[in-house]
């Protein structure tokens, strides 16, 4: 109503601006309604709505570090004639992750997530005499289910801010094994398994904003983890904040920055088959860290034809700032590519 006097006086006082201002939408419509894809639970969809995505992420890490600094895999190592602090140095892993994932809204305040990923991992080593190796894992990861519950808009909804009441559930293994030069079939260490093992608990809070031209918004989201695993261990909390901003170029184009800072704690207790002297990545005093990422993305929406409706997305980051408990791999690029389909 205040809206419409507005508008009213505004046709009464400046016929030319008010033209102007009724061939302008007030709030960015079309691809860029969906933050970058990277960020997760970022919308809520209308009464009665699906959706339906995949995301393919993919995570490389090169070399390690020991905090900020790098340290090389001969130090790791050593030599036989003067050994190192572990066996087996980590030189290089590749994560990818095929994401699906499902969302419906029983109301306009309330969405629900369902997400699957599919986990593919590969670590190269090298020993302390040497020899170069590949370890590989993959399999059905950690399931988890959310439920966003808007708490705030404004009445114009160009801003509101949502609750992300999630939790993980231990579907993915944390039993893989691979041969290694010192065993046939050796339990993998942490970050080779697929889950968890335990049900954690994801709280988060998001906040989104929309004027003519551009997209704006922040996320803290947490992983907290509970009780122990079969494995006698529990993995770190893990905490993200990131904001971005994201600019419409036209109603199926929209593209975005966005700057992201995780922290995650070291594991507690210990998987009673791994030796944490054999390599870095089964010590569990070498597991918690911090990182600064900054990512670009951009989004399409297809507005017409045979694909109308379908939505594709892309991320790319890069770290600017690692902090690891060390030996710990470096982390060098993460890239998603998405598809999301509401009928
Ligand atoms: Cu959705």
């Amino acid at each position: 109503m205040r809206k419409l006097v507005f508008t009213l006086s505004l046709l009464a006082a400046a016929p030319v601006v008010a033209h102007q201002q009724a061939d302008t939408p007030t709030l960015a419509s079309g691809a860029i309604r969906h933050a970058p894809l990277g960020v997760m639970g970022d919308h809520l969809h209308n009464t009665g709505e699906w959706m339906f995505s995949y995301r393919y992420m993919r995570m490389e890490m090169d070399g390690n570090l020991d905090g900020s600094d790098s340290i090389s895999a001969a130090e790791i190592t050593g030599t036989m004639m003067n050994p190192g602090p572990y066996m087996v140095a980590p030189l290089k892993m590749t994560m990818e992750m095929h994401m699906l994932g499902a969302m419906y809204a029983p109301s306009d305040t309330l969405t629900l997530m369902a997400m699957l990923p599919l986990l593919n991992k590969s670590m190269d080593h090298r020993s302390r005499m040497g020899a170069k190796f590949t370890t590989e894992t993959d399999g059905v990861g950690d399931a988890s289910l959310a439920a966003l519950l808007r708490v705030y808009q404004t009445a114009d909804k160009s801003a509101g801010v949502h609750l992300n009441l999630g939790v993980s559930l231990p579907t993915g293994s944390i039993d893989e094994r691979d041969d290694t030069p010192a065993m046939a079939n050796a339990k993998l260490p942490y970050g080779m398994q697929l889950g968890s093992g335990t049900y954690d608990l994801k709280p988060g809070v998001t906040y989104q904003a929309y004027s003519a031209q551009y997209n704006w918004g922040a996320q803290a989201l947490a992983t907290l983890r509970s009780g122990e695993n079969d494995n006698d261990y529990r993995l770190g909390n893990r905490y993200e904040v990131s904001g971005w901003l994201a600019r419409s170029w036209s109603p199926a184009l929209s593209s975005g920055v966005r700057l992201k800072h995780s922290s995650w704690a070291d594991i507690h207790g210990a998987d009673p088959d791994l030796n944490p002297m054999m390599v870095p990545t089964a010590d569990t005093s070498a597991q918690g860290g911090e990182r600064s990422e900054l990512l670009f993305s951009a989004n399409y929406l297809f507005s017409a034809g045979a694909l109308k409706g379908h939505r594709l997305a892309l991320e790319y980051g890069v770290p600017i700032y690692q902090k690891l408990d060390g030996p710990q791999m470096e982390m060098q690029n993460t890239m998603s590519l998405g598809w999301q389909y509401a009928p």
